[in-house]
């Protein structure tokens, strides 16, 4: 897979990370709920060291709330408090804030015992490109402070934002790079939009993703496409859809980029279900 970020601007915004990890004391880790483990950044739990996080599983209105369960579970079972949230609509946080004003009351309690005077507690929010930083920041300090859809690695000088419960948000947030060289992850981070759909031609993506959901989400499949044939493969499920939808080129072909545009587009807004391409490891 051809992506195009390259290694100098990844280190320079790794190293971007870092300088600010420095300056807070609890961490919002966004992870995207759909693919909680391909959205994680490898490097960010060697780079916040002991610091204490948050993780926040975004675009839970996108998952599957059975999945996202388990995931809230296998987050516990580890010691961290994972928290579903619609960083749009606003669902879920009031719990962040609720986790986040605990962790402040460990903070002053450990301040305190140290001798020092409390402070205002900063958070700061980090993620892959696209899982939704910008959205939850705004949603958090309730105005439009930070733009969606920004261009990734784009710093202009730090502002600390006041919410309430003695906290402080860094208004700039963490963009961190996906591990994208395992091309397993590259695909559900196509599929999801997280890397631009340039990357992969968008008939191979929308086969893989097929592929995908034939495992967990083969009912959802068929009851959005009127599919009744075998779905015994990928191809064959696309053929059925361009079929059923009509989208034929001349000469009678299946327009198979039409047919997996739809397809994508439908994955995204979760129009065929709300689905999670990712399950905890059971060990
Ligand atoms: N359905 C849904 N969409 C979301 C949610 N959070 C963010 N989005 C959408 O996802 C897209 C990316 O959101 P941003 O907030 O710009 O993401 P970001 O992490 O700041 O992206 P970069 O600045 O590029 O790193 C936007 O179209 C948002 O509207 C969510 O919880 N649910
Ligand atoms: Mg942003």
């Amino acid at each position: 897979m051809n992506i195009h970020w390259y290694p100098g601007h990844m280190k320079k915004t790794k190293e971007l990370v870092k300088e600010q990890l420095k300056l807070v004391d609890v961490i919002f880790e966004l992870l995207d709920a759909r693919i909680p483990m391909s959205s994680k950044n490898p490097d960010i739990d060697s780079m916040i060291g002991g610091k204490p996080k948050v993780v926040i599983l975004n675009k839970a209105d996108l998952a599957d709330t059975w999945a996202t369960g388990l995931w809230v579970e296998y987050f516990k079972k580890k010691g961290i408090i994972a928290i579903p949230v619609n960083s749009v609509g606003g669902k879920g946080l009031h719990d962040v804030m609720k986790a986040a004003e605990m962790k402040v009351k460990e903070k002053m309690d450990a301040l305190i015992k140290k001798g020092r005077r409390a402070r205002a507690v900063r958070v700061m929010v980090v993620g892959i490109p696209n899982v939704g930083k910008s959205s939850i920041i705004n949603k958090l300090v309730k105005r439009k402070s930070a733009k969606t859809g920004d261009k990734p690695g784009v710093t202009k000088g730090k502002q600390w934002i006041r919410l309430k419960g003695n906290i402080e948000l860094l208004d700039t947030p963490g963009i961190l790079w996906p591990k994208f060289e395992d091309p397993e992850v590259g695909k559900k981070l196509a599929f999801t939009g997280a890397v631009k759909d340039e990357l992969l031609d968008t008939e191979t993506l929308a086969l893989y993703l097929i592929e995908n959901l034939l495992l967990g989400y083969k009912s959802n499949l068929a009851s959005r496409y009127n599919l009744v044939g075998k779905m015994s493969s990928p191809l064959d499920v696309l053929n059925e859809i361009a079929k059923n939808r009509g989208f034929i080129v001349k000469g009678g072909e299946p327009d198979y980029l039409r047919t997996a545009n739809i397809l994508l587009d439908e994955f995204r807004s979760s129009t065929i279900g709300k689905m999670t391409l990712e399950r905890p490891s059971t060990e």
